[in-house]
């Protein structure tokens, strides 16, 4: 399989794995893309042991990585001494919890007994059948409409929560759209480009309107966490994969991302679809570091993000080509070994949010090799505090919070 996978992929790209060439291949229509990489990216597949042994040596400020306790996944499965002062189950939502990972974390929270999980969907029935067939205790999971594309059924969504009476202790902002294929963009109801205004504008009201909750909880340890990913990371070899995440100056955010009188694009360029979903996962880093700045302090919040590995046969890859679905998964199995099953990806958020150890504000959590945590670090663009915060204010106005 490795072979056949490699030789849809010729060469012109290395992978490294610790230092060694194990693969090469280049450019393909299918896999779209030409470019090179500074000898400094090459190793970056290989995120892991050595990178963090490195990392364990040096102490450096928040948004970049510092080095850290390894955790391993299966934390989640024991109370922690933390977890042992709260009496009560925890209250978690997860945004998209109808496939993928969001699915997966529901799940792997739910069997514990000791959570109860939000499901937070589009598709209400969907959501229902997802969590029957995956086997979730119906008494440890609800499902709630949200569609994040529509900036009403956020505001409707926090009212409906808040109705429920329930405590809310972890908000987990995991739905995404990715369309990669799209010639034209599409746009939400309030007629933002879809990637964007889904991934990023409508978990940002979401998110701000529900600290209120989340603050007020007083469980042992409360967190917000957003979702991230690798390939919204210039730092490594998969944010190398063209079109790169870039936001610019804003100009196309500032402009309302409506494609009429402003670009559909943050950086005020021509519609892509990959780009902008990459983009979109910039901004969701950069929102999570400017919430870890303004309220960690003051509220005690856990704000967290992280790339849980390629989960190459999530819903997420529907809209792309037939052929890449085919061929993704064994690529990222057998030569860039960045694959990880969806049920491996839930345990690892389900560890973001329940794990004593990983308590830690203001961190982009990555899984080594031995499938153990470490604190990455992020590409200078989405550790940008400046861009951070003019995001934080265009995004305000744009949702229309004061
Ligand atoms: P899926 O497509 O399987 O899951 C995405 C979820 O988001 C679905 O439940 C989908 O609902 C939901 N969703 C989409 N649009 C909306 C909306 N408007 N309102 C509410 N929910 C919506 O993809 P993944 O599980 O792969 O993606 C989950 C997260 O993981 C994303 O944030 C993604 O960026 C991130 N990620 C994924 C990686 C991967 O390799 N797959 C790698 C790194 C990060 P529905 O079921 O109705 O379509
Ligand atoms: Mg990528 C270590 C190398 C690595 C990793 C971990 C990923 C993850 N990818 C890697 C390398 C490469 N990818 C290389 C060398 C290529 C060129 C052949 C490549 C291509 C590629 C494509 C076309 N990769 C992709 C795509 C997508 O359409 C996916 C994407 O960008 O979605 C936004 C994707 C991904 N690669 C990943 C991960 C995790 C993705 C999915 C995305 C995400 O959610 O961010």
């Amino acid at each position: 399989m490795a072979l056949k996978a490699a030789s849809l992929l010729p060469s012109s790209i290395s992978v490294y794995k610790e230092g060694k060439s194990i693969a090469s291949f280049k450019e393909t229509g299918f896999f779209g893309c030409s470019f090179s990489l500074p000898n400094h990216l090459k190793a970056d597949c290989n995120y892991s042991l050595i990178r963090s042994k490195e990392l364990r040596r040096r102490e450096l400020p928040i948004g970049t990585i510092k080095a850290q306790t390894a955790t391993t996944t299966p934390a989640i499965a024991e109370a922690g001494p933390e977890a042992k002062k709260t009496l009560r189950k925890g209250n978690v939502i997860i945004t998209g919890a109808s496939s993928g990972l969001g699915l997966a974390t529901a799940k792997a929270l739910a069997e514990t007994g000791q959570w109860n999980v939000i499901m937070a969907c589009r598709n209400f029935l969907k959501a229902e059948r997802a969590a029957k067939s995956a086997g979730i205790p119906k008494e440890n999971y609800k499902v709630m409409h949200l569609d994040l594309a529509s900036l009403d059924s956020v505001r409707q969504f926090v009212d409906n929560f808040r109705r429920s009476g329930m405590p809310l202790d972890v908000l987990v902002c995991n739905a995404a759209v990715y369309l990669p294929t799209a010639k034209e963009p599409s746009f939400t109801a309030d007629g933002f480009e879809l990637s964007v205004g889904t991934n990023h504008l409508g978990h940002f009201l979401l998110a701000r309107l529900l600290l209120d909750d989340v603050k007020q909880s007083d469980y042992s340890s409360k967190r917000l966490i957003i979702v991230g990913s690798i390939t919204g990371n210039t730092n490594t070899l998969a944010g190398n994969v063209p079109p790169k995440a870039n936001l610019g100056d804003l100009r196309g955010l500032v402009g309302g991302l409506n494609g009429l009188n402003s670009s559909s694009m943050i950086d005020g360029g021509e519609f892509d679809g990959a780009k902008a979903y990459k983009d979109s996962k910039v901004c969701n880093m950069l929102t999570m570091q400017e919430f870890h700045r303004r309220y960690h302090e003051e509220t005690g919040v856990t704000f967290a993000s992280l790339y849980p590995g390629c989960i190459a046969e999530t819903g997420l890859f529907r809209e792309h080509i037939p052929l890449f679905r085919l061929l993704f998964p064994p690529f990222q199995k057998y030569i860039t070994k960045g694959y990880v099953s969806e049920e491996e990806a839930g345990k690892r958020l389900a560890q973001v949010v329940s794990d004593p150890n990983l308590a830690k504000s203001g961190v982009y959590w990555s899984w080594n090799k031995l499938s153990s945590t470490f604190e990455n670090q992020l590409s200078q663009e989405a550790s940008d505090a400046e861009k951070a915060l003019k995001l934080w204010e265009i995004s305000e106005k744009l949702v229309g919070l004061p």
